[in-house]
């Protein structure tokens, strides 16, 4: 799908902030497959599609989690969690993107997961650290990023876990194995 297709269909799905947010994540991402040998095109589509659920009624995502048999777990953490497996769940949908790589990307966009590809890698760190975001810790992992994906996406995912506990939230199992999983591999 052109870039121009994909943006305006989003366009209609987001708030002008969060739209302004995507845009900033399509070009992150884009910088970071060229730096580390992603498909391009795919990331371009993928940050594009990844927060198209972000706005949908809570109601409407549970149905789905249950209804098409998604994690069931996830209903009982924070449901900023439920609109990255609900996204790729009505992108393929509505939108009619069939590509899997590029679902799962926008599927594990949040919580990451054990295994992830090289794909879903490049959109987790861009949504992390895309130009508009601003909170402690963002400058360390936009620097990592420049040199060394995977130390960027290991440094998002602690500093969210350690947001969360600060704030006393729950932290969703996969947001641990994902974390799990980069650093054994590293050991
Ligand atoms: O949709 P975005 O704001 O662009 O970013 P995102 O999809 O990465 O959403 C992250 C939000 O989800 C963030 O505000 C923290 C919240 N959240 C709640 N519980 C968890 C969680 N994020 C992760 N990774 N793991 C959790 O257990
Ligand atoms: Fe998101
Ligand atoms: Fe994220
Ligand atoms: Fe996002």
């Amino acid at each position: 799908m052109e870039r121009s297709k994909a943006l305006s269909i989003v366009k209609g799905q987001l708030t002008e902030h969060r739209y302004e947010h995507t845009l900033g994540v399509m070009e992150t991402a884009i910088w970071l497959s060229k730096a580390n040998g992603a498909d391009e095109k795919k990331a371009e589509i993928a940050a594009i599609f990844h927060d198209y659920a972000k706005f949908r009624p809570k109601e409407e995502m549970r149905k789905i989690i249950i209804d098409q048999g998604f994690k069931q777990d996830l209903l009982g953490f924070n449901s900023e969690l439920w609109h990255a497996p609900v996204g790729a769940y009505l992108v393929e949908k509505e939108v009619g993107i069939n590509d899997h790589e590029i679902l799962d990307a926008i599927r594990f966009h949040t919580s990451g997961r054990k295994g992830m590809t090289l794909l879903e890698k490049v959109i987790y760190v861009a949504d992390y650290i895309e130009p508009g975001r601003h909170f402690p810790g963002v400058e360390e992992v936009r620097e990592l990023a420049k040199t060394n994906l995977e130390l960027a996406l290991i440094k998002s995912i602690q500093n969210t876990i350690v947001f969360l506990m600060k704030k006393n939230q729950p932290v969703y199992p996969d947001t641990f194995y994902t974390y799990n999983d980069l650093v054994t591999k590293r050991e």
